[in-house]
């Protein structure tokens, strides 16, 4: 397409449904309270479970058939615990321990990237929503749990624009829905 970039700058993540993204804000703003930090904006809040970066645009309608076939099913999160990221100076939330459907997920995804030649960077999974950004130090006290019945995958893209980092989804499957 004329005037866009031939690469596009792509994770895939789970989309909070209207009222965990309200749960989830309005966590973030009570420990924005206390903590000094750039609040994520409620539409940009997601948990990341593949980061492939800078991937070509061609190679799109192959990623959303990876996406549809990760045999996603819904998925029952409960997060309650807090953290710091010091490096990346973001505070986050989480999940107290593993959850192997979660892992499962993105772990399919992962082999599913890497078989089929993406630029997919295999770190530790370490699932996480990050609430703000260059956070000074880790929240002192806990909001309430966040309860979230993920039932969304999405491709997104990250654009830059004048107002901030947006994430557009370009994809979606919905649990139960692949093929
Ligand atoms: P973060 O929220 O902890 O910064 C879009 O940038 C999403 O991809 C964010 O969830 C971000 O995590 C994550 N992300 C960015 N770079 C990444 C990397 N190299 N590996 C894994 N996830 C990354």
């Amino acid at each position: 397409m004329q005037g866009m970039d031939a690469h596009a700058r792509l994770f895939i993540a789970l989309t909070p449904p209207p009222d965990v993204r309200k749960q989830l804000a309005a966590a973030r703003d009570v420990i924005h309270l206390r903590v000094s930090g750039k609040p994520v904006a409620d539409s940009n809040l997601h948990l990341t479970l593949a980061f492939l970066g800078q991937t070509p645009r061609t190679r799109l309608e192959e990623l959303t058939q990876l996406i549809d076939r990760s045999g996603f099913m819904p998925l029952d999160l409960q997060l309650n615990q807090y953290g710091f990221f010091t490096q990346a100076q973001v505070v986050w939330l989480g999940l107290p321990a593993r959850h192997i459907a979660l892992d499962g997920l993105a772990q399919r995804l992962g082999h599913g990237l890497r078989t089929a030649g993406f630029n997919f960077e295999d770190r530790p999974f370490s699932p996480h929503v990050t609430l703000l950004r260059k956070a000074t130090c880790p929240p002192e006290r806990l909001p309430q749990p966040v309860i979230w019945h993920a039932n969304q995958l999405s491709l997104y893209e990250s654009v830059s624009t004048p107002d901030g980092v947006k994430y557009r989804v370009l994809h979606r499957v919905l649990a139960g829905f692949g093929r």
